[in-house]
């Protein structure tokens, strides 16, 4: 899987969502995710218009916001639209079913009416995954299970990740991929997600962990890098961006040329 170009990757997966995202990749040469983890409707928005050239998805956490409406939820489709990339709510839904299924259809922030992918805790088992289709409907949405985490002690063993596999094969209708820190997946229909990924910094001081882009895409099998503080907190957070796109990107590209 991890030599297979995306562009080969397009005909095999059977999710509508993966393939957009495999195109917007090729299209925009990037396989950046911004995570854009901030307090107001203003900073996300302006994140959104000004990085939007250089991602191909922006992940959200709504809930971190002050001020949320969904007009500003609104708003993002629009630049999202604008700059061709996806919404991701990386809610981690990990409960039964049926909660799920109103977590992210109601509630203040309605997660289903406006992001593309959500990330959900394969936990609970199939329900979770169930639920969040359930609510879905006819909508063109998928989910990312969260297989591996970044930080200091997770509890993912092997067993663990193995299971989200298996989950993630029954179903291939909504599970795009795996949030992870490494090759969890044979199977190229899945994309990985990885985060913890920081050009200046191995740790945070509540037990984040940090890799470079490079090691992220060479070493630890991620498709996409997902990057928040390393970019939103810098100083010129877009010439950042395109710093971390150009580095992820090339990784890339050197994986699938020494395989074929
Ligand atoms: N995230 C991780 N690690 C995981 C799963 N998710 O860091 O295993 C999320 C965090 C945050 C982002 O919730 O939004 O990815 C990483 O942000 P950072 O680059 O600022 O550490």
């Amino acid at each position: 899987r991890k030599d297979q170009t995306f562009e080969s990757r397009i005909s095999t997966t059977n999710h509508p969502l993966s393939r957009r995202l495999f195109k917007i990749m090729l299209r925009k040469k990037t396989n950046l995710c911004v995570a854009a983890d901030v307090a107001t409707s203003q900073q996300l928005l302006s994140l959104a218009d000004q990085l939007g050239p250089h991602i191909c998805l922006l992940k959200t956490h709504v809930d971190l916001m002050s001020d949320f409406t969904l007009d500003t939820t609104q708003e993002l489709k629009e630049l999202a639209e604008k700059h061709n990339f996806l919404l991701f709510e990386d809610r981690k839904f990990g409960d039964i079913g049926n909660t799920v299924a109103k977590q992210y259809s109601g509630g203040a922030h309605k997660v289903v009416e406006w992001a593309h992918l959500v990330t959900a805790h394969a936990l609970p088992g199939p329900g979770v995954i169930e639920g969040l289709a359930s609510a879905a409907q006819d909508q063109e949405r998928g989910c990312v299970l969260v297989s591996q985490m970044s930080s200091v002690g997770a509890l993912t063993s092997q067993e663990y990740v193995n299971g989200c596999s298996r989950l993630a094969e029954n179903h291939t209708y909504f599970v795009v991929g795996f949030v992870s820190q490494s090759s969890v997946s044979g199977d190229s229909r899945f994309i990985l997600f990885t985060p913890g990924v920081q050009l200046d910094k191995s740790v945070d001081n509540l037990g984040q962990q940090y890799v470079t882009p490079r090691a992220a895409v060479l070493e630890r099998g991620a498709d996409i890098i997902i990057v928040g503080r390393g970019i939103t907190q810098a100083s010129d957070p877009v010439a950042t961006a395109i710093t971390y796109k150009q580095q992820a990107f090339s990784a890339y590209e050197e994986r699938v040329a020494g395989g074929t």
